[in-house]
């Protein structure tokens, strides 16, 4: 049979509608009209979401990526649009999210010149100069696009997942072909070897206080719920890792809270004692180890058995006592069979960890704050209870990166994977500006009710992405903590350079009438017995909403105050 000859831009569309994409983010650029035009005649089966910077393009498909484990998809434009979404490549290399990113290119012809926004991708993003894609590559003959893409999407997916770089010169996106799209890839799962079990099955039964600590990404409900009986099954506690607090259930009685920032110090104090780390997904990064301390770099004094799905991950930081190479659905399925005795001697250190847990989410006074207001004329940890009472099981939480993420990583318990959503958008790569992109493509994918907590830094990030969300009927419910500074920063410098308030204040707009502008609705709340009706009303509402709410600056951990961080500092200079 003849194909009909088409277009290179046309046949890229066709390739990720045949590797299931039904959404794709990105900001338009004449260098790639022929896939503009491509989604144009592809009509309803895939949706071009119009971003209004490619930093919220970016994270937007990283978003996706992470919430349907397929590569999320983002269309930038060369020089300009590439840098300004490097964001997001970064950040889906930091998650370990499938993603792929096409830049349009400059014409071949113009090629090595300098051309017009011409960059060298390669040495830009690329793996050859350690940068932070998995792989980089540019289409120059118009009828290997199907070869091309197809591998994107297996590297993207495959091992430990990642961002995938492609490059479409000009030219070839014009020229005709009739090549076919390949057949939809799927991740490649390794499988863990029955003697690797066996191993592990006798560490178990030599250890005393194991620990399992879960993360990273590839997990599905069905593996979430298979790790749950493997942990069930030997009653071991179970701590997520930083920016994966959704991978086990929060409210499972042996859930011992999770390994990040602000970590509660009797977690840590237990991941310190254990004698039997068992890592399963994470890839042990510099936030889940406490700056590899709990777990001392390259040799943990805990036993180690570290489980990824990517062999090059293994024994590339830590040297693990057990190496398993393993995607997360064939560990959680051989591990829920790994039988265990009737009698294990640390169901009490179980129980203990989870009472652990349960005992950081009651709030306490922040030292330094008056009797009379413990924690500030709003506050958050009473916000955060009516959040839990009120968003649905199934609501994204989503953030970026300041000190306003720490009363919900340390007060809202996530729903777990296993009951059939990923609950937890946040970024690994510590990037401000994602909750509010992140919260919007969520809600655009899955029609959940997204929720995202932003600091006023943090939202003017990438708070133009509201536009996107009314132009496209996406709408989230974002609360914004307003103290008029970037607080973490300014946290750090008392500490280092007490008084000395230098780069870290901030004048802000009127956030509510921008939120209004861009077609959201938007209300301040200024106690903390205002928040209960301004939540139904954003649950409600047929836009997405915004809820200012003005910060004390001295709110600026869920522990302490800023003046006892600068009193502290004093103290010790
Ligand atoms: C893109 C990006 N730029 C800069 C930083 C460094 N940084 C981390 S937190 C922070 C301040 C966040 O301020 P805000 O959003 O107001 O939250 P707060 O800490 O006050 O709660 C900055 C500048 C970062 N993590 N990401």
């Amino acid at each position: 049979m003849n194909m009909p000859m088409r277009s290179g831009g046309h046949l890229i569309v066709e390739c990720l509608i045949e590797q299931g994409v039904e959404i794709a983010f990105g900001v338009p650029g004449e260098s790639f009209l022929a896939v503009l035009d491509g989604f144009h005649a592809a009509g309803d089966r895939i949706r071009f979401i119009v971003n209004r910077q490619e930093g919220g393009a970016a994270f937007m498909a990283e978003a996706h990526g992470k919430i349907t484990g397929r590569p999320g998809v983002c269309f930038v434009t060369r020089g300009p649009g590439a840098t300004n979404a490097s964001i997001g490549v970064h950040n889906a290399f930091q998650d370990s999210t499938p993603m792929v990113l096409f830049v349009g290119d400059v014409g071949s012809d113009f090629r090595d010149r300098e051309a017009f926004q011409e960059v060298d991708y390669g040495s830009f993003f690329g793996p050859s100069t350690k940068g932070f894609a998995k792989r980089v590559e540019r289409i120059d003959d118009v009828n290997r696009i199907p070869e091309y893409v197809a591998r994107a999407f297996a590297t993207a997916m495959n091992g430990r997942p990642g961002p995938v770089v492609l490059v479409l010169p000009e030219d070839m996106l014009r020229a005709s072909t009739n090549a076919l799209p390949l057949a939809r890839v799927e991740a490649v799962q390794p499988w863990s070897d029955p003697g690797s079990l066996r191993t592990l099955r006798e560490l178990l039964l030599k250890a005393q206080r194991p620990l399992v600590i879960a993360g990273g990404s590839g997990w599905t409900p069905q593996s979430a719920q298979a790790l749950q009986r493997f942990a069930e099954n030997w009653r071991l506690p179970v701590a997520n890792a930083f920016r994966f607090q959704d991978t086990f259930d929060n409210h499972h009685p042996q859930y011992a809270g999770d390994v990040g920032i602000a970590i509660n110090p009797k977690l840590a104090n237990r991941v310190r004692e254990s004698d039997l780390i068992i890592a399963i997904g994470p890839r042990l990064g510099e936030m889940t180890t406490g700056g590899y301390t709990l777990l001392e770099a390259p040799k943990a004094k805990q036993t180690l058995v570290h489980i990824h799905a990517s062999a090059e991950e293994l024994n590339r930081v830590y040297q693990a006592d057990l190496a398993i190479n393993a995607g997360m659905s064939a560990a959680a399925r051989s591990l829920e069979v790994l039988t265990a005795p009737p009698e294990l001697p640390w169901e009490e250190w179980t129980a203990q960890a989870n009472a652990d847990y349960l005992g950081n989410l009651v709030p306490q006074p922040l030292t330094g704050m008056p009797a009379e207001s413990p924690r500030g004329a709003v506050d958050m940890a009473t916000v955060v209870a009516l959040l839990q009472k009120h968003l649905p099981d199934d609501a994204a939480i989503t953030n970026g990166a300041g000190n306003f993420a720490s009363w919900v990583h340390r007060f809202f318990r996530y729903h777990g994977l296993a009951k059939g959503h990923k609950t937890q958008l946040a970024p690994t790569s510590g990037a401000m500006g994602y909750g509010v992109p992140a919260g919007i493509a969520c809600n655009l994918t899955t029609g959940r009710i997204a929720f995202t907590i932003a600091g006023d830094g943090d939202f003017l990030m990438n708070g133009q992405e509201l536009a996107t969300a009314s132009q496209h009927g996406g709408k989230s419910i974002i609360v914004l903590l307003n103290n008029g500074m970037f607080g973490t920063i300014r946290m750090h410098q008392e500490r280092e350079y007490p008084q000395n308030v230098s780069g870290t204040a901030l004048r802000n707009p009127d956030f509510c009438a921008l939120a209004r502008a861009y077609g959201y609705a938007a209300e301040q709340v200024t106690a903390t017995d205002q928040f209960e009706a301004a939540l139904l009303r954003a649950l409600a509402a047929d836009t997405g909403t915004l809820i200012e709410i003005p910060l004390d600056p001295e709110v600026i951990t869920t522990r302490g105050t800023l003046s006892s961080i600068t009193q502290a500092a004093l103290a010790q200079s």
